[in-house]
């Protein structure tokens, strides 16, 4: 990867051509260059998948599959779709791969709508305990579609209690078992989910948006023996462009195909998915390898960072790339919304998240929930990710106080200065 030469401009053409874009665009990257982010979802592409998302692929049509367009000149994009798809069948080891999903959710809706019909019970993970809004919020076409029946993690431990799961699933009965999670900081079991979901002849889909970096290096457990359907974005741990990709058993792939188009998208973003051939390149290499090593790394250190300055985490720990942060213990009244909104004033990007049986509203909560992949791309580790937790407790602890905050800033400023964007 290469780092910002001084002087660098990275959009020359629309500095000329339209500046109040060229303003908003700048401002985001200097937001970037000079903030640390620990969005668990978000990350720092490479600069050649930034030239894949920014080329000329954007004015190509191409509705339907490699061989078989609806449109004329299809050779090129054909050739990047094939890539794409050959790199993923390489990194997951699926049957059948469809790479034209234009986000996480329509990866997921194309999966249901593959197997299920609206009505259908699907039994998934309760957005409040880490799930997700595809997978069922009442306000979601998931929702909305179909009858959802929620799992949630256990209230001692924090973590899924598979006896628990598999007697819901006796009692409700689902045509589908959705696993996957937003802000679950344990591995997840996918085998025994998919034990559950064979033992009630449930379809299976996993959406591992969230570990799909530490599963194609095998650093987290692969559902794809155990479920019909993994979904996943490719733009977190996977570090590709913003978009989605579904994988599926054989028997599965017509099915899927016809949902994705043209049951649910006309032509596919062909920019994007050369943006997902050059990540999933990158991914097959072994410094992705390491690289996942050290996001786990980091995560381990901060969370320790924090609990020896006496927060709580959820489940205890980590054993991914995420951990929540129950801010109850530490600060009893301070809400995960004010924190995100003072250690943001500090460069220290977070989100306020739901702990499990969180008593605050989910626009307010008593969390935080706080990743690593995008710090340890810019090169961050442990030892940096201790002065991050020292960071962050200090922003908490001082109530909003503006010269602790200055300070903060002024020290998160030099440490992202002493480790440069990747492009
Ligand atoms: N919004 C994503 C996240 O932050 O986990 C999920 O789509």
């Amino acid at each position: 990867m290469t780092t910002i030469a001084a002087g660098f401009e990275p959009y020359p053409t629309i500095k000329k051509t339209d500046p109040a874009v060229y303003r908003a665009l700048s401002a985001e990257g200097e937001r970037q260059a000079y903030c640390l982010e620990l969005i668990a979802s978000e990350n720092h592409v490479s600069r050649a998948v930034l030239e894949a998302v920014g080329s000329i692929l954007t004015n190509k049509y191409a509705e339907g599959y490699p061989g078989k367009r609806y449109y004329g000149g299809c050779k090129h994009v054909d050739e990047v779709e094939d890539l794409a798809r050959e790199r993923a069948k390489q990194l997951f080891h699926c049957d059948h791969v469809n790479v034209q999903p234009h986000s996480g959710s329509q990866a997921n809706m194309a999966a249901y709508m593959a197997v299920l019909e609206p009505g259908d019970t699907i039994l998934s993970l309760n957005l409040s305990h880490g799930g997700h809004l595809s997978h069922g919020m009442k306000a979601n076409f998931s929702g909305k579609f179909y009858n959802v029946v929620h799992y949630g993690v256990d209230p001692k431990t924090e973590v899924f209690n598979f006896d628990e799961i598999r007697r819901l699933a006796q009692e409700c009965r689902p045509k589908m078992i959705v696993t996957g999670a937003s802000a679950y900081p344990r591995t997840i079991d996918f085998a025994a989910f998919g034990e559950i979901a064979r033992e009630v002849g449930a379809y299976h889909m996993a959406d591992i948006a969230h570990v799909a970096g530490m599963v194609a290096v095998g650093l987290h457990p692969s559902p794809v023996p155990h479920a019909d359907f993994v979904t996943t974005t490719t733009h977190k741990t996977l570090r590709g462009p913003r978009a989605g990709m579904v994988m599926c058993k054989a028997e599965h792939a017509k099915a899927l195909d016809s949902r994705v188009f043209p049951g649910l998208q006309g032509g596919p973003l062909m920019h994007v998915i050369a943006g997902k051939a050059v990540a999933f390149g990158e991914a097959l290499k072994p410094e992705f390898r390491q690289y996942q090593e050290r996001i786990l790394a980091n995560a381990q250190t901060l969370a320790e960072t924090l609990k020896g300055f006496g927060y709580r985490l959820v489940s205890g720990g980590t054993d991914n790339h995420l951990m929540c942060v129950d801010l109850r213990q530490v600060h009893a009244d301070l809400t995960g919304k004010q924190a995100e909104a003072w250690l943001e004033m500090a460069g220290v990007i977070v989100n306020k998240n739901m702990i499990p049986f969180d008593e605050r509203k989910p626009t307010e909560t008593s969390g935080l929930r706080i990743g690593t992949p995008a710090v340890t791309t810019r090169g961050l580790n442990t030892a940096e990710m201790r002065i991050v937790g020292e960071f962050i407790h200090k922003v908490l602890s001082s109530r909003g106080d503006q010269s602790v905050i200055a300070d903060v800033r002024q020290r998160v400023r030099e440490m992202c200065q002493q480790f440069p964007m990747p492009h």
